[in-house]
């Protein structure tokens, strides 16, 4: 069974040229299909990771409903006529059904391609920053109709910080803490670091789910993954077209999305540097993001939305930080992993950029009362 048999289940016309591994996901398998002599030029196709997505088929239901939505807003409302905006397709099987089953139980699917269009790890200026809030902005605005109820929660516990605190707790102190002690995690450079970080910041890890347990933030829909290399960007116009990674559209706070695009917009040297003295919080692309994000977002938010964006950005750093980092010391069973610390480099990475959040707080803090 290889993917090119397998791409052969989705494949709406012509010949498959040519199958690239994509490897920037860390959970899914993805690869990019080429095709001869049909109308598209390329698909995606994926094998979707069922230790993570233990229920494929809702996340598959929750994508239909999700662009059913918002093609049929579009119809009505469409956008104004210098702005285009693509959602992926979800392509069929010969019989009808929107993934496929191998033999061997793997689960896969396929999705239409952004053409012309490409995506950055990193910000590339302030214009690409604020086309990238823009997007965010416009992808919220199109879901602002779409009750919650319709989309089902497909990655139970996925951005409540203090769930992730929680498991990290059982990992380092629960029944398999010996096993820990035995790996000899003090011998990787970082873990110290990290340990503390995570023990100065407990208190910090449910300040979004205290205030939606408050009732001062709501439920929405949101993407759930919004980071800057998922918003592709048309490449001949340089304008945002597109937010692909569907996956975890699901209720939630647009807060963890707000934060998600600027942990990963505002950090210029990514997410996967080891070079931590490289690693900060720049405020003037958090000022572009947010001012695209507000010219789609000022009708929706709340006062108090905006009273929680700071503890947002510092928050799903913190958190993305915390998980990696967890993950590192559970033997790296969520994250795919390159190498025995990967996952501690890159928590380090996400700590590093938590304390640079930090320590502009005030800035940060009155450029969004600015905005405001
Ligand atoms: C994971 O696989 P990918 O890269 O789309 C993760 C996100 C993280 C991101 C960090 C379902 O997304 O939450 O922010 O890595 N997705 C899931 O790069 O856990
Ligand atoms: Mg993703």
């Amino acid at each position: 069974l290889n993917e090119a048999t397998i791409a052969e289940h989705f494949k709406p016309q012509g010949n498959t040229a040519d199958i690239s591994h994509v490897t920037t996901g860390n959970i899914n398998k993805t690869f990019l299909v080429t095709l001869n002599g049909a109308e598209a030029k390329h698909f995606i196709l994926q094998r979707i990771n069922t230790d993570v997505f233990t229920q494929p088929e809702l996340v598959m239901r929750n994508i239909r409903v999700f662009s059913d939505h918002v093609r049929a807003r579009l119809t009505k409302n469409p956008l104004p006529e210098n702005r285009h905006w693509e959602v992926p397709r979800v392509l069929h099987t010969p019989n009808g059904q929107d993934f496929w089953v191998a033999p061997d139980g793997s689960f896969w699917r396929a999705i239409s391609f952004v053409e012309d269009a490409q995506s950055f790890n990193t910000a590339q200026s302030e214009s690409h920053a604020q086309e990238v809030g823009w997007a965010l902005g416009t992808f919220h605005a199109l879901l602002d109709d779409l009750p919650i109820e319709r989309l089902a929660d497909t990655l139970p516990g996925f951005h409540i910080a203090p769930g992730y605190l929680a498991k990290y707790d059982a990992t380092l102190f629960g029944p398999n803490s010996q096993a820990l002690a035995t790996r000899g995690e003090a011998l990787f450079s970082g873990v110290d670091f990290c340990l503390k970080f995570v023990e100065e910041r407990r208190s910090l890890v449910s300040v979004l789910e205290d205030a939606k347990a408050a009732k001062k933030l709501k439920l929405r829909p949101i993407h759930g993954d919004p980071k800057i290399n998922n918003v592709m960007m048309d490449t001949r116009t340089d304008r945002a077209v597109s937010i692909i990674d569907l996956d975890t559209v699901t209720p939630g706070l647009v807060h963890y999305d707000i934060g998600d695009c600027l942990r990963s917009g505002c950090n210029l040297a990514g997410e996967e540097t080891t070079d931590l003295s490289s690693v900060r919080f720049e405020p003037a692309l958090g000022r572009a993001i947010l001012s695209g994000y507000l010219s789609q977002a000022k009708s929706f938010l709340t006062p108090n939305d905006y009273d929680y964006l700071f503890d947002a950005i510092r928050l799903i750093a913190f958190e993305l930080g915390l998980r990696f980092f967890a993950d590192h010391l559970a033997g790296n069973v969520y994250f795919t992993a390159d190498h025995d610390r990967h996952n501690l480099d890159r928590a380090l990475v996400q700590f590093t950029l938590a304390k640079s959040i930090e320590s502009q707080e005030a800035e940060i803090r009155s450029l969004i009362a600015e905005m405001r």
